[in-house]
């Protein structure tokens, strides 16, 4: 981007909050100006889910939720909209009856908004959209650091011969090279699996796992010293799948299970990633249709905030 002042979000004293249509943050979409530093952008795809269904909704639900989302961001100190271009990309329209040609589309798209220069705040969609979005990343910054926020591995191989599904992106990511094997880290991982071997499976591909439990035993900090450890300076791409959360703070999504971070823990461990090079991020599987009171669109809203506040951070430092 250009070094002229950013467009921001809709002015809430003269337009209230509530009104008008729910761009992310309500901030202008990318056709008004132009390009983007941060681009967010909807991925409407469910096709790949193994339970409840719905997380096509999502996307557009945590745009709503977010028309709250205020301009400075005390806990990173920053106004991410004021330091870099931060647009609403719309949606990539992918076939919801075939996840093939969805997977194609998807990788595609995301390639074509990376190519601008733009960093990618992806809202999903459930969690099958990850590897076409890794791919796209993998191709412009190489292999990426993946930090995976999610109560499932989601590294299992197939679904029912299926291999490109909601449970299975980072098996398929690791298999293609596409991730950086020494510094992959799930955080919130918890509940009933098939097997052991699924643990080992896991560990083999090179992932470290921060259970859910550990987050609450060793606590915000300890747990940030260890994945920054982890990541280094290399470029990061950061999933964050809202079941990372317990049902009482993100019920509406697909594959809840109990025994889950807070909102709290999970934007306090956000938050202590600023300055990581975050090159991407994806929040996904928010299923509006299980959801109450919005707080499953909120909590994504925020977490989709923290990270757009640490991609502005740093797009701001490296001028
Ligand atoms: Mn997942």
């Amino acid at each position: 981007m250009s070094s002229a002042q950013p467009r921001g979000p809709v002015d809430s004293s003269q337009v209230p909050r509530y009104a008008g249509p729910a761009t992310f943050a309500r901030l202008p979409r990318l056709d008004e100006v132009g390009a983007a530093d941060v681009a967010v952008v909807g991925v409407p795809f469910d096709a790949g889910v193994s339970y409840r269904p719905g997380a096509r909704f999502g996307g557009n639900a945590v745009r709503e939720a977010s028309r709250l989302l205020r301009p400075y961001n005390p806990a990173q100190d920053a106004s991410p909209f004021a330091l870099a271009q931060v647009a609403d990309a719309g949606d990539i329209a992918a076939n919801p009856f075939s996840i093939e040609e969805a997977v194609e589309t998807i990788e595609g798209a995301a390639g074509h908004l990376l190519g601008t220069g733009a960093r990618l705040m992806t809202l999903g969609g459930d969690h099958t959209v990850a590897l076409p979005l890794l791919r796209a990343v993998a191709r412009r910054h190489g292999p990426v650091a993946l930090l995976h926020f999610d109560a499932h591995l989601d590294t299992w191989d197939t679904y029912f011969g299926a291999a490109y599904t909601h449970g299975t992106p980072f098996r398929r990511a690791v298999e293609e090279g596409i991730l950086d094997t020494s510094a992959l880290s799930h955080v919130g991982i918890r509940g009933p699996l098939y097997g052991k071997s699924d643990l080992d499976d896991d560990a083999k591909m090179g992932f470290g796992i921060v259970t859910s439990a550990d987050v609450m035993r060793r606590g915000v900090d300890e747990v940030v010293e260890q994945l920054r450890e982890r990541i280094g300076d290399r470029p990061l791409y950061v999933s964050v799948d809202i079941d990372v959360l317990d049902p009482a703070h993100a019920p509406g999504t697909g594959t809840p299970e109990a025994g889950g971070l807070t909102s709290r823990e999970l934007l306090e461990i956000l938050r202590g990633l600023s300055g990581c090079r975050l090159v991407s991020a994806d929040v996904v599987e928010v299923a509006p249709a299980y959801d109450h009171a919005e707080i499953t669109s909120v909590a994504a809203s925020h977490t989709a905030y923290e990270l757009v506040t640490i991609m502005t951070r740093q797009i701001a430092a490296a001028r």
